[in-house]
């Protein structure tokens, strides 16, 4: 008899950050996760995350309305099933249940981990096999505070954690902005590549503004400066500037990539499991992109371990990214739940080993965190 899906819980998990995390909607004290425990009737268990920042501030999907809509109307559409055919359990998905992209990455995911248990490998390699284990990894400097985020970038750079930073802005007045952001990089010099997310905080004449400020102070990437729905304006902004635009919530999937690629854009794409539906859907993005010359950035929406592994395992199937990755959604929290926390090295992160997602739950941890 062939395997099946047995039984899906989903856990709250609330795990405090370790400094408030500012951006433009929302300033972080803590993060919820919503945790995917999938049992299969081989005694396989896939573990899966999907989280989002600011309950509702940054989309459409809450920690709430993810564990809300996978307990009554994704886990019902998945128990029952065959295990082992992942393409055809997200087409059930998406036949049946319109958006919920978070949770359907954490379902996705959870089925991922436990196929790869079952056949002894790893997400990357039922994926086809890993192409980069160690990948790079960026910091948010997002304190609010100037002196602050520079003391925080010099130590990180000491460490040898972190030689990339993104600044996350537009929660300001656009001058005072953009002046934070030219004093870090001229303190941090040659030594970093300073970043910039605005999340869609800006106009479009706002943006020509503030950009050309920060082109002017050796800024490198320029983050959804205006609305994610403003395609046009993300292309005529790609077009009048030589630092490049890095479109993130302008593109959620691969419809949307081709858009932007058939409009003209040029620049870089913000890959999120989470955006896309799950690693499936965010490798067709990457494929698109690929395909029109776009740069790459494994994107996060600050999971914690589960979902950055996750995602660690789609990254490494790709070739080496021209952006490089912002994982680092642990290293923001005070606290895991897993075992073994991912290995942070030399300005970068491991690929954990291990069949599936080659992650374990710390179970006194779990039940710690989740909200009761
Ligand atoms: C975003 O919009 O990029 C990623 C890093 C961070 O600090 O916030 C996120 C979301
Ligand atoms: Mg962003």
């Amino acid at each position: 008899m062939s395997t099946v899906i047995q039984h899906i819980e989903t856990l709250l998990v609330d795990l405090p950050t370790i400094r408030p995390h500012k951006l433009s909607m929302t300033t972080m004290a803590c993060q919820t996760m919503v945790i995917v425990r999938m049992r299969h009737s081989d005694g396989i268990e896939g573990i899966g995350e999907g989280t989002t920042i600011g309950g509702l501030a940054y989309g459409p999907e809450s920690p709430e309305s993810i564990k809300r809509n996978i307990d009554t109307y994704l886990a019902p559409l998945l128990v029952g099933q065959p295990s082992n055919n992942v393409h055809q359990l997200r087409a059930r998905l998406n036949r049946h249940a319109r958006g919920n992209m978070i949770a359907k990455s954490a379902l996705e995911t959870a089925l991922l981990d436990a196929q790869g248990k079952r056949l002894g490998l790893s997400v990357a390699e039922l994926l086809g096999g890993v192409r980069q284990d160690h990948l790079p990894v960026l910091w948010t400097l997002a304190s609010g505070d100037t002196a602050k985020d520079i003391d925080e970038a010099m130590l990180r750079l000491e460490q040898r954690r972190h030689c990339d930073f993104k600044l996350k802005i537009g929660a300001n007045p656009v001058d005072q902005d953009v002046r934070h952001v030219a004093a870090i990089k001229e303190a941090l010099g040659d030594r970093a590549s300073v970043r910039v997310d605005v999340n869609q905080a800006w106009d479009e004449s706002t943006a020509v503004r503030g950009i050309q400020v920060l082109q002017d102070a050796g800024i490198e990437l320029i983050e959804q400066p205006i609305g994610a729905r403003e395609h046009a304006g993300l292309v005529r902004l790609a077009n009048r500037f030589n630092v490049p635009m890095l479109a993130d919530e302008a593109v959620q999937d691969a419809r949307d990539g081709l858009d932007l690629v058939c409009g003209g854009f040029s620049g870089a794409f913000a890959l999120k499991i989470a955006k896309s539906g799950g690693i499936y859907g965010v490798l067709e993005l990457a494929h698109v992109a690929q395909a029109a010359g776009i740069g790459l950035y494994g994107g996060t929406l600050l999971e914690g371990t589960i979902g950055t592994a996750a995602s660690l395992h789609a990254w490494a199937t790709l070739p080496a990214m021209a952006w490089g990755t912002e994982m680092f959604g642990p290293l923001l929290l005070q606290d895991d739940i897993v075992v073994t926390p991912l290995n942070y090295t030399e300005f970068g992160v491991a690929l954990p080993k291990g069949a599936g997602l080659g992650i374990t739950l710390d179970e006194d941890k779990l039940v710690h965190y989740s909200r009761k």
